[in-house]
């Protein structure tokens, strides 16, 4: 039988505002499946996005959601897992929204290593506002805002991601559906700051005057930037350059995760014995 992605979408909603061929659709049906392998309730998860073509996400799911300001989703996120430690909480942005305006906030996420799972849906570029240059933007490339060529260098989210604490850092892409809801599903039974970073395809506004114009040939241009964890491993350095490992790339599973801190420091605040923070390290 057919699986039955209406149970988890807002289908008043549908069809939804994205572009034809978006990997935006792609990766929601990916995080369904990875939801609904978990088995879990949609009323014990919920769903914050920041602003951007990612930031609809919360509106197409059906549970509990937020859409937030632009940059500030894990600032929310953080405060919703604080009260509800207990729940699943999945903050989607975009490469814009969560390593630049929202920079900050996806460091000190992964430095605390709060239970968030971050999806970070990269598609090298400002998407909704028409081509701005963003830190995932390759050297080189046209944006509205480097129209000449991109000279700024770019980064590489998981190695921030892992530097900065999370526990759990993996990169996925929309090429590879059944290996992202894998991805997910690992990292969802990860106790910590679950860092995603999603290759994904703008064919319009990265693509269009980038010489990919169409969905296939931005899918094929990921495909060629991209490898296996595991194939990676066995290459030169010179040959892994421009080239970005998928897979899980950092798992901690010793290292607490925030709000188990903070509940051990509630107890003892509470009983009045003191703090052991060797259990914290
Ligand atoms: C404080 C603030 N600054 C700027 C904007 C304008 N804005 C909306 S979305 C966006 C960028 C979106 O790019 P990205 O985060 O990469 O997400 P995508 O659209 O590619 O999914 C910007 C600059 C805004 N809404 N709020």
């Amino acid at each position: 039988m057919a699986f039955n992605y209406d149970k988890y979408l807002r289908t008043d909603k549908m069809p939804t505002l994205w572009c034809w061929g978006c990997g935006d659709g792609v990766i929601l049906k990916a995080l369904i499946r990875a939801i609904d392998a978990m088995g879990w309730d949609m009323n014990d998860v919920c769903v914050v996005s920041g602003i951007g073509c990612s930031g609809r996400f919360s509106g197409y799911i059906n549970c509990n959601t937020i859409h937030t300001t632009h940059g500030r989703a894990v600032a929310y996120a953080t405060g919703v897992k604080m009260a509800n430690p207990d729940k699943h909480v999945i903050v989607v942005t975009g490469d814009g929204d969560g390593l630049a305006i929202g920079g900050n906030h996806t460091i000190h996420g992964c430095r605390r290593n709060i239970g968030l799972n971050h999806i970070l849906i990269n598609n090298f570029i400002y998407a909704l506002t028409n081509s701005q240059t963003s830190p995932t933007t390759p050297k080189g490339m046209w944006t509205v805002t480097a129209q000449y060529g991109n000279i700024d260098p770019s980064f590489d989210a998981c190695k921030l991601a892992t530097a900065a604490g999370a526990s759990f850092v993996a990169r996925g892409s929309v090429i590879e559906p059944e290996k992202l809801t894998k991805l997910f599903v690992e990292g969802f039974n990860h106790d910590g700051y679950s860092f995603f970073d999603v290759f994904s395809n703008c064919h319009i506004n990265l693509g269009r005057k980038n010489k990919m114009g169409e969905a296939v040939k931005n899918l094929e241009w990921i495909k060629g930037r991209t490898t296996s964890k595991v194939k990676f491993d066995m290459l030169s350095d010179e040959e892994k350059e421009g080239i970005f490992p998928l897979g899980v790339l950092h798992k901690d599973e010793a290292k607490i995760e925030y709000t188990k801190a903070y509940d051990m420091v509630r107890k003892a605040a509470m009983s009045g014995e003191a703090i052991n923070f060797e259990e914290l390290a």
